[in-house]
Parts: C-alpha cells; sequence; structure tokens
C-alpha cells in the first residue's frame, strides 16, 4: 500500500503519534510527513506528544554553535586567562591542505580535547597580496548566531610568522572522502545534505557574504552526520541584495558561468556551486569536464548538462543565467525552501536538527580516520621561517586577528 518511516533518533528525542501521509515506496523509505489535525491549530501538531513525554535523557541539540563538553582541567584555553599560545597545542597529524595552508589535527595540552587547526603563513600571504582574505576567514569564523552547518572557531592567535585559528574538529571527514567510498547519493540522502548546505548558505547569504568555494572537499560531516561548511577564505564580504564584484575566484570545476565570462556576479554563483555539487552528489561525476582548463570553461560556458535518466528533473538546478537560476531572484531562500527537490524536507525540523541524518560516521578520533591517508600520513612538523622573511613581514595588517570566541569558555567555568 504505502510505507513511511522514522529515524531512531527521530523517535528517540520525543515519542510521536498522530496521523500521517502514506507515501509511495521510494519517499516512504526515507520520509515521514505529518498530517496537522484541523483541530489543533499548532502546524505539526501530529509530532507533539498526546501525553506529557517520559523524562529523556536526550537533550534536544541547539541549531546554535556550542562548544563540545569539556574536560575539569583548567588549561588556557578555556579559562579564558592569559593568551592562548602555540605551546598550548600538540599537533597530530595533517588533515588537509591547499594553496591556502595546511588544516592539522592538534590536541590541547593538559586537555587532550582535539582541534582542527588551520594555519596560513604570514609571508605567503604577503606574497599572494592576500592578508584580507585571511582577515575576511577570520571575522566570518567569528559572526555570532551561527548555526550548527558551519564550522566554528574557538580562537585565533599567530606567531611572528604564521597565523593560526583553532576550529572544531568536524570528525565524519568530508563528503569527497564519502563519495568516493559509495559512488554516489541516493536522491533522499543528497536531499537531506543539499537542504542543510543551504540553510548555512542562507545564513551567510543574509550576512551580506557571498562564500564563493562550494565544493565537496569543502562539506564536512559531524560525528552524527550533520554536514558542517568549512574554509571561509574565499569568501566575500559586504554584499547586499543585488550588489556584484568581478574577482575571477572558485574552484575550476565549480565556477560559475558569469565569473568565467569575467561579468559583475552575486550570490547567484553559489548557488550555481551548489548546484554542480548536487549533480556531483546524485550522478557521482561533475556535470562538466574538459583535459585542461580552457576546455572546462568552455563546456561550463556552452554545453547543456546531461541528466543520467534515474535521476528525477527536479535535481536539475544548473542554469546558466544567474537571474533565473533557483536562488538566484529577490526571495532566495523562500525559492529554495519551496522548490519542489526538497517536497519532503521539513526546513523547521531540519535547522532543529531533528531529521536524522542518512548515516552516522564511523567514529574518528585522534586518528583522523575519517580524512584522506595522503594527508593524515604526511608528517606534520611546522618548519622555521628564514629571518630575513620574517623581517619584510608588517605585522600591523594582523593586529585585529587575535580573538577569542565569546561564547567560549561557558559559563560554568568562567569562574575558574
Ligand atoms: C574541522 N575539522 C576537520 C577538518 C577541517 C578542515 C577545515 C576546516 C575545519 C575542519
Amino acid at each position: 500500500m504505502g510505507a513511511l518511516s522514522f529515524g531512531v533518533s527521530e523517535i528517540f528525542r520525543r515519542s510521536v503519534s498522530g496521523w500521517f501521509k502514506l507515501l509511495n515506496q521510494d519517499e516512504g523509505e526515507y520520509y515521514n510527513i505529518p498530517v496537522p489535525d484541523p483541530d489543533l491549530q499548532v502546524p505539526d501538531a501530529a509530532l507533539t506528544p498526546s501525553v506529557p513525554p517520559a523524562p529523556v535523557t536526550v537533550t534536544t541539540p541547539v541549531p546554535t554553535v556550542t562548544p563540545p563538553a569539556l574536560s575539569l582541567t583548567p588549561t588556557a584555553l578555556h579559562t579564558g586567562k592569559g593568551q592562548v599560545r602555540l605551546h598550548d597545542f600538540n599537533f597530530l597529524m595533517i588533515l588537509g591542505k591547499g594553496s591556502f595552508g595546511k588544516v592539522l589535527l592538534a590536541e590541547e595540552r593538559g586537555s587532550e580535547r582535539l582541534f582542527a587547526v588551520k594555519v596560513l603563513k604570514k609571508d605567503v600571504l604577503f606574497q599572494d597580496e592576500d592578508t584580507e582574505s585571511a582577515m575576511v576567514e577570520r571575522r566570518v569564523l567569528g559572526l555570532v548566531g551561527r548555526p550548527h552547518f558551519l564550522t566554528s572557531l574557538y580562537c585565533a592567535f599567530q606567531t611572528e610568522d604564521r597565523l593560526y585559528y583553532v576550529m572544531e574538529y568536524v570528525n565524519g571527514g568530508d563528503l569527497m572522502f564519502h563519495i568516493q567510498i559509495v559512488g554516489k547519493f541516493k536522491e533522499p540522502h543528497a536531499a537531506f545534505y543539499a537542504a542543510e548546505i543551504a540553510v548555512g548558505l542562507f545564513f551567510l547569504h543574509n550576512k551580506g557574504i557571498i562564500y564563493r568555494d562550494l565544493k565537496l572537499d569543502n562539506v564536512l560531516l559531524d560525528s552524527e552526520g550533520h554536514i558542517k561548511i568549512a574554509d571561509f577564505g574565499m569568501c566575500r564580504e559586504g554584499m547586499m541584495e543585488g550588489d556584484t564584484t568581478r574577482t575571477f575566484c572558485g574552484t575550476p570545476d565549480y565556477i560559475a558561468p558569469e565569473i568565467v565570462a569575467y561579468q559583475p556576479y552575486g550570490k547567484a554563483v553559489d548557488w550555481w556551486s551548489y548546484g554542480v555539487l548536487l549533480y556531483e552528489m546524485l550522478a557521482g561525476q561533475p556535470p562538466f569536464d574538459g583535459i585542461d582548463e580552457e576546455e572546462l570553461f568552455q563546456s561550463i560556458m556552452e554545453q547543456s548538462v546531461s541528466y543520467p535518466k534515474c535521476l528525477s528533473r527536479e535535481a536539475v538546478l544548473l542554469t546558466k543565467n544567474p537571474a533565473k537560476r533557483l536562488g538566484g531572484g529577490e526571495d532566495a531562500e523562500r525559492e529554495l525552501r519551496e522548490h519542489p527537490f526538497f517536497r519532503w524536507i521539513d526546513w523547521d525540523r531540519l535547522e532543529r536538527l531533528e531529521t536524522q541524518p542518512p548515516f552516522k560516521p564511523r567514529s574518528g578520533g585522534r586518528k583522523g580516520e575519517n580524512f584522506d591517508n595522503f594527508f593524515t600520513s604526511a608528517p606534520s612538523a611546522l618548519t622555521p621561517s628564514d629571518p630575513d622573511v620574517l623581517a619584510a613581514i608588517s605585522q600591523e595588517e594582523f593586529q585585529d586577528f587575535t580573538y577569542i570566541n565569546p561564547e567560549f569558555p561557558p559559563s560554568p567555568l568562567t569562574a575558574v
């Protein structure tokens, strides 16, 4: 007749009673759709327990950033006393590396808590005339009220030659890592990840920020399987509705046609990369290719995408004209939320982390189990910088870099 299903974690959090729509076999394997009781004017009344809920030991996750539980050893990081310094960490391994620098897995001395620490070399930033992007990343990471779906920053500090962003360790690995294992994702799974990513992008766009580097490698999974967008080094701030910019940037496979064409562009470029990422999740391969960058860019500009037959029409989001693209209009957020591809997503529950993720990554810890062995097996030592290079660095540019997240340490330990 049909089906409906509940994730174990969804019914574990609160009991469920009420009427639910009977879905077809495929849909019912992944979703449940409550039918509101017309006598109760509360829209999701079907999910409200009809009897007082029994006490549960699991607390409802809070969608804003909450640092992990603290150990009770008062170290520099969580007493809030004194400065955080390089000496407060042991670096264990490299989690990822790029043109930007490296992200290292680090353990706080004394507490053994794990962090992901992004390290940038100041001389490289100068050479590339890129000091501003490091400051933008620091400011974006420091924004208050961030949704769960953006990686959070605990503190930022600097030495004479380097900048350090001390971030939460998101231990489930990135979507590139996972897609390489399974080949591609089923549509309901891709819809879940895409919806969580969209909530992260809504937040940035509402703050006037274009992200500009959405790709599988920048989407991490937390220990429960919820997504976390990482790496804000390519963000552009100050972009209010209708504003445009022209800087040519991004990762080639994901660059929007208007950037390739050197046209002024706005936040719709993020929705293009979003369409590429969704295609990759569903098809297991990129939508455009070429033997070199030139051919790739030509394909982005001219080729119409072929979607495998097994994909539903709703999954086709790659519209070249930014004004006609999903998310390209003035009411982008509503457009996205109401798009048929997301018809089974309950956005409110999703934002409260009440939708069970498609899978829970194997638990990853100090061995960086869910990160690419290519990086994790490489030496993680930070080499000293050349004294001549150091002398040439103008330190004033970084004077606002140092930062401690005001939500940290949480209240129980502030008096230590
Ligand atoms: C957090 N955890 C693991 C890896 C990361 C990479 C980049 C930014 C943050 C991260």
